[in-house]
C-alpha cells in the first residue's frame, strides 16, 4: 500500500475527510501546502479510516492561532477493537507535547521542543503496535524528539484503524491542521518517515485529446469541474461505458522540488442504477493511459481516489513526469 492518506484541506469541502465531528472551518487564511487548512477547534476534528495496520507513519502539520490549551487532545489513533485509544498526543502546560499509550493512560513521550503560537510545526510519529518489540517514534520537524519501545497494546486491539485529530469540545484553542501524510511500511517507496511532504491540489486547466462525455451546461469539460468545493451546478457526464475523458492540469509550484507519490482524486456520483456505474481513474503519460480498477460510484456526490506510489509508466515521480501526465477518467459497467 505504501501511502495510505494524504490530506491538505485542499477542496475547500467538508467532505474531504471519512468522517468530521461538528462544524467544519477550512481556512485560506492559515495554510502550509496549498491554500487552505482545517481549522481544529472545540470539536472540529476530522478522521480517517484505514485497513487494519500494526505499523505507520503519521505526519500532520498544525499552527495555533491564539494559546495553547494544556491537555488538549490533538491526536489518536484508534484500534480495530471498538473505540480503543492506542496512542493519543495532548499538550501540557509548557506547551510541550506529550504522547500517550491509551488514553492518556500512560505517558510515554515528551517533546523537547516547546511549542509556539502563530507558527506551523510538523509532528511525525513512528507506531508499531505489539505486546512486546512495539514502538512508538516522535519526530519534530524532522528531528527524533523520543523514543519509546516495549508494550504498546495498551487494550484488547492490535492494529489500527482510524486515525483522528481532535474531539476535543469546550476547549478555545484554534489550531489549524494541514498537509496530512500517512505511511505504511509496505512497498520500496513511501514506507517511512514522510519527511514534511507537502500536498497541492492540481486542478485540470484543458481538454483533450479525448472528451467522450457530456457537459453541462456547455463549453470546455475542464471548466466544469475545476473550482473548489465541487459544485454540481456544472459537471461532466456519460451514459455510454467505456467513455473517456482527457484533462490537461495545472503544473506543481515552483517551490515543488520532488514527487513521492500522486493520488488521483475525483467527485463523482451516478445518477442510476444502471451501467455505466463505475469509475476508472487516472492519468495519461505519452500518450498512454493507466486507469485503476473499476471504482463503485456512490449516490450522493462523494470523493474518490487512487494513489500512483510510483509513476505507472516506470520509476518514480519526477516534477516533470507530473507536470506532462494528464488526469484521465473511463466510465465503465
Ligand atoms: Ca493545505
Ligand atoms: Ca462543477
Amino acid at each position: 500500500m505504501s501511502m495510505l492518506i494524504l490530506f491538505g484541506a485542499e477542496w475547500n469541502s467538508s467532505k474531504e475527510p471519512d468522517g468530521t465531528d461538528g462544524s467544519v472551518v477550512i481556512s485560506s487564511t492559515y495554510k502550509r501546502g496549498g491554500d487552505y487548512s482545517w481549522r481544529n477547534y472545540n470539536s472540529e476534528g476530522f478522521w480517517f479510516s484505514i485497513p487494519d495496520k500494526d505499523e505507520l507513519y503519521i505526519q500532520y502539520a498544525f499552527y495555533v492561532s491564539n494559546y495553547y490549551s494544556a491537555n488538549y487532545k490533538h491526536f489518536r489513533a484508534l484500534g480495530n477493537a471498538g473505540l480503543d485509544i492506542i496512542v493519543c498526543t495532548d499538550f501540557d502546560s509548557e506547551r510541550k507535547l506529550n504522547v500517550w499509550l491509551g488514553n492518556r493512560a500512560t505517558k510515554i513521550i515528551t517533546s523537547s521542543t516547546i511549542f509556539q503560537v502563530g507558527a506551523w510545526y510538523v509532528v511525525e510519529l513512528h507506531l508499531k503496535v505489539a505486546d512486546s518489540g512495539g514502538l512508538v517514534e516522535l519526530r519534530v520537524d524532522g528531528v527524533p524528539e523520543g523514543i519509546y519501545s516495549g508494550d504498546t497494546k495498551p487494550g484488547t486491539a492490535a492494529a489500527i484503524d482510524k486515525v483522528q485529530w481532535n474531539l476535543e469540545a469546550g476547549v478555545g484553542m484554534q489550531c489549524y491542521m494541514d498537509d496530512i501524510i500517512v505511511n505504511d511500511p509496505s512497498g520500496s517507496v513511501n514506507n517511512s518517515w514522510p519527511n514534511g511532504l507537502k500536498v497541492k491540489l492540481l486542478k485540470p486547466t484543458a481538454d483533450g485529446p479525448t472528451n467522450d462525455w457530456d457537459v453541462t451546461p456547455s463549453g470546455a469539460h475542464y471548466a466544469a469541474i475545476d473550482e473548489v468545493p465541487p459544485s454540481g451546478a456544472d459537471y461532466i457526464k456519460t451514459s455510454t461505458p467505456d467513455e473517456k475523458e482527457h484533462f490537461d492540469m495545472e503544473n506543481l509550484p515552483a517551490e515543488a522540488l520532488t514527487v513521492k507519490a500522486v493520488q488521483v482524486q475525483t467527485f463523482c456520483l451516478k445518477g442510476a442504477f444502471i451501467d455505466p456505474d463505475r469509475l476508472k481513474l487516472g492519468v495519461r503519460i505519452n500518450d498512454t493511459d493507466y486507469l485503476s480498477d473499476p471504482i463503485d460510484l456512490p449516490v450522493s456526490s462523494l470523493l474518490r481516489k487512487t494513489t500512483l506510489n510510483q509513476n505507472p509508466a516506470g520509476g518514480n515521480w519526477t516534477v516533470d513526469a507530473v507536470n506532462n501526465a494528464k488526469l484521465a477518467l473511463q466510465a465503465v459497467n
